[in-house]
């Protein structure tokens, strides 16, 4: 179904959704949640985690049927994320990168790359990375340097990538490269598949993170990588167009896991002002904090109808999708940003300390600001539709 950017988005939540909803809250709170702060203290990537949710079906979420998955869109898999992320944004970063890194493919690759690629995606045995940002392109991925030269039916890929998830446990890589400097700015780029074990991939640098902590971060290195070119995504030099229909869609996992952190922190700081007493009293029976708390609430609320209404946009194939994602990852990750700091003002001394858990939020919330396009990118985006 195609819809317009005229048409509304009522979003509906099927029987089926809230049945799966309730079936992954029950394993977060026993399995996820219980292992978020080691995770966040350890730095370690959570494989059990990863297992976890491909016996449960969550990894099969991004994918159609035909490619071994749930067929299930984009507000399903949305829903999954943001439980996830109300107790460990680093797990919820496992779900959002299999969409992330295989969009690409899935909105324009061959079938035989859909084939390779995905169903060992929708199983949960492979992961994936997306590599477009560098060291001196960030905000401005159409000034990036890497370069793809033919060579026979071969092309080979040269470059530094920088802040890509998932780097050291991709299986591969989603790297876009310049293929015609001669076409200019954010034009000439084109996107590969490159597997982890080619000849020249190397793992660089990984980075010391303030906060989502369990999900590795750094810098791929494509030395005179040699791919087919059967690995080439869509059509020569329009790599940039990959891009950005892949943001348009993905930038909404990010909007979902900061839609659970500010619900993460807002539950934990509700439930922490009934319990504590001070003047004689729960801290919840004064009004300073009762104005805070139903503030939490009433954001976070109005960030997930954004959020759900922007899904059931790319859903309903919507031209104005990339708007409606742009405007709820803006307003989903700044209220993640505010309502975690306003959940550790809430707990006072123990909010600062890492015995309690809404300071590992606050941190892992300040990414949802930056990520797949920082929020002042966001407004561009955004600001360009009107
Ligand atoms: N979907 C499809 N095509 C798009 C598009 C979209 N959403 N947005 C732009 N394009 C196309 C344009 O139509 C243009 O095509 P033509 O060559 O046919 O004219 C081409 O891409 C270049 O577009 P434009 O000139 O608008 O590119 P800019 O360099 O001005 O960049 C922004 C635009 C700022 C939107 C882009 O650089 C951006 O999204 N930056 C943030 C990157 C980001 O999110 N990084 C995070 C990394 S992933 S963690």
């Amino acid at each position: 179904m195609t819809a317009t950017a005229d048409e509304p988005a009522p979003y509906a939540i099927p029987e089926e959704f809230s049945d799966f909803r309730e079936a992954i809250r029950k394993m977060v709170v026993e399995r996820v949640a219980p292992r978020a702060a080691e995770i966040d203290e350890t730095a370690e990537y959570p494989r059990d985690i990863r297992e976890l949710f491909g016996s449960h079906d969550l990894m099969g979420l991004p994918f159609e049927a035909e490619h071994g998955g749930t067929g299930t869109g984009t507000l399903m898999l949305n829903i999954a994320v943001e439980e996830v992320a109300k107790a460990c944004a680093s797990s919820a970063l496992i779900l959002m990168i299999q969409e992330l890194g295989t969009l690409p493919i899935k909105l324009f690759g061959t079938e035989e790359l859909k084939q390779r690629f995905l169903p060992r995606c929708a199983s949960g045995e492979w992961s994936p990375a997306f590599a477009l940002s560098e060291p001196d392109a960030g905000s401005d991925p159409g000034g990036m340097r890497t370069r793809a030269v033919r060579d026979g039916a071969d092309w080979v890929i040269e470059g530094t990538k920088n802040w890509i998830t998932n780097l050291g446990v991709a299986d591969f890589y989603i790297c876009f490269a310049i293929t015609d400097p001669e076409q200019g700015h954010s034009r000439g780029i084109s996107a590969f598949v490159v597997e982890a074990e080619r000849e020249g991939f190397a793992v660089g640098k990984l980075e010391h993170k303030m906060g989502i902590r369990g999900s590795p971060t750094g810098q791929p290195i494509f030395d005179n990588v040699r791919v087919p070119g059967e690995n080439l995504i869509g059509e020569v030099n329009q790599g940039f167009k990959v891009a950005m229909a892949t943001l348009d869609r993905s930038r909404l996992g990010v909007a979902a896991q900061a839609v659970g952190i500010a619900q993460g922190a807002t539950d934990y700081a509700a439930a922490y002002a009934r319990e504590r007493r001070q003047f004689g009293k729960p801290i919840a029976s004064f009004q300073g904090i009762q104005f805070k708390l139903a503030d939490m609430e009433s954001r976070t609320a109005a960030a997930r109808e954004l959020l759900y209404s922007a899904c059931s946009k790319v859903d309903a194939g919507a031209t104005d999708m990339g708007k409606y994602s742009a405007m709820a990852k803006l307003i989903a990750s700044d209220t993640a940003m505010w309502a975690t700091t306003e959940a550790v003002q809430v707990l006072g001394g123990y909010g600062y300390v890492s015995e309690y858990p809404v300071e590992r939020m606050m941190r892992d919330a300040k990414i949802t600001q930056i990520y797949e396009g920082t929020n002042e990118i966001q407004r561009l985006v955004i600001a360009r539709t009107m």
